[in-house]
């Protein structure tokens, strides 16, 4: 009987240090490849750019490899359980940082059968990081970012979104990684914000900035990153240029537009009440919109998420329900809920009730002003997608008025240099040539 030899992969950039651990795995026995399902990839990296099937396609092919089976979590446990390997093989290198719980746990499981853990040396100078990276600089295709959004959502929860409003903010979004000693945290697409996107255009958030220049804020964004976009549509105009929007978002490989259900002049929802009464839409004048929508879309990817004001307008709780079951009714692939509440409690029942209900689609969530709720209890309410709508724009503005504010009173710019980004780091921020 050959030896069972176990290797676990996320195999999304095969480069040649995995063919070197399934060369040694190989030289033990059998080989069984577990590739990690896209959920347990975001759990410590960032969702592979390969979908799992095309990732086990690949390795099926490779020189070695037995049998390719899929591996849910992090954990190898239910796995190990299952095949009972000799031999465990994996690269020397998680020893420390996200993985070394799950390297700690493989150990434990093996020894129910005296199973062994075989560390191969790290490959150096190539490993999926520096591919990353490599991979980064080169971009992405439309499709590929737009599906991207829909894999995140069945692979992390939350998915969040973090605002931007030109290529600058959104390079950060992109690059921004944090690693603690559990995870690896990052956001995960850009939220193309209304308000930011016609601040930073000097103009009022009331459907001022045209499309055309809303649609150069994206071109913008799409250079300097891969992750998805999701657009604020605002009301989404009229229903006949809403299902142009529609077409013009997916041609550009935007993975979703949430449009809101408001008429007339359009104002921030978390304006103060002004003289200004905000105005929702009826319920059908808003479905067919959304229905118009759905049927003018071109891919299947392409995502419209319906926003619903009550909260916002005062209503009562069960107009909101009743909104966002019409609206999914519609064809809406997901329901944004928006409060102006600064303790989130209505957002949370409103989750709660969502969920009750049996409704699995994506339920969207802005904590602008119920901020002291933590991310974890909007989810365990029934939140799919958190985003962080306006923090970009809102952090820059204070430390660029205190810059400027500095120069005038010192007459130079000597003491408020400490505060600022070096021009060495600026010029080298988005290298030419
Ligand atoms: C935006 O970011 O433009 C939004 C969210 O629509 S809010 O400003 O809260 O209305
Ligand atoms: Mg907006």
């Amino acid at each position: 009987m050959p030896k069972k030899v176990y290797v676990a992969m996320a195999a999304d950039l095969i480069h040649p240090g995995h063919l070197n651990v399934i060369k040694h795995a190989q030289a033990l026995g059998e080989v069984t490849v577990g590739i990690l399902s896209d959920k347990a990839v975001s759990a410590f990296h960032r969702l592979p750019f390969l979908t799992f099937e095309q990732r086990k396609l690949i390795v099926e092919n490779i020189k070695g490899v037995d049998k390719v089976i899929r591996q849910e979590t992090l954990d190898y446990t239910e796995n190990l359980l299952a095949l009972k390997p000799d031999y465990v093989v994996h690269g020397d290198d998680w020893k420390e940082g996200p993985q070394r719980e799950t390297r700690d746990r493989v150990i434990e499981v093996l020894k129910q059968w005296q199973g062994e853990l075989v560390e191969v040396p790290y490959t150096r100078s190539i490993s999926s990081l520096t591919l990353n990276e490599q991979l980064k600089a080169i971009g992405t295709t439309p499709g590929n970012r737009m599906e991207r959004f829909r894999r995140l959502l069945t692979a992390k929860c939350p998915v969040k979104l973090m605002e931007a409003h030109n290529g600058l903010t959104a390079h950060i979004i992109e690059n921004l990684s944090v690693d603690t000693d559990h995870a690896h945290l990052e956001f995960d697409g850009i939220w193309l914000s209304s308000l930011t996107d016609s601040a930073a255009k000097g103009k009022p958030d009331i459907e001022y900035v045209d499309k055309t220049s809303r649609l150069a804020t994206i071109n913008d964004i799409l250079e300097s990153t891969t992750k998805p976009i999701v657009f604020d549509g605002d009301s989404g105009g009229l229903t006949e240029h809403f299902v142009f929007t529609v077409k013009s978002l997916e041609r550009l490989g935007v993975s979703a537009v949430v449009i809101e259900d408001k008429v007339g002049l359009k104002r921030n929802s978390l304006l103060d009440d002004g003289p200004v009464e905000a105005v929702q839409d009826d319920i059908p004048s808003f479905c067919y919109k959304i229905s118009q929508g759905k049927k003018k879309q071109i891919t299947k990817e392409f995502m419209i998420i319906a926003r619903v004001e009550s909260l916002v307008l005062n209503k009562p709780m069960d107009d909101a329900f009743t909104r966002a079951e019409a609206y999914l009714g519609a064809g809406a692939d997901g329901i944004m809920i928006h409060s102006k509440s600064k303790d989130g409690e209505e957002i949370l029942e409103f989750c709660r009730r969502f969920r009750a209900a049996g409704h699995a689609q994506p339920l969207v969530v802005v904590p602008s002003t119920y901020n002291a709720v933590p991310d974890h209890e909007l989810v365990k309410a029934g939140a799919t997608i958190i985003i962080y709508a306006n923090h970009m724009l809102r952090s820059a503005y204070p430390s660029m008025m205190a810059a400027a504010r500095g120069i005038l009173l010192d007459g130079c710019s000597k003491n408020v240099e400490k505060d600022l980004m070096p021009v060495s780091e600026l010029v080298n921020l988005f290298p030419g040539g």
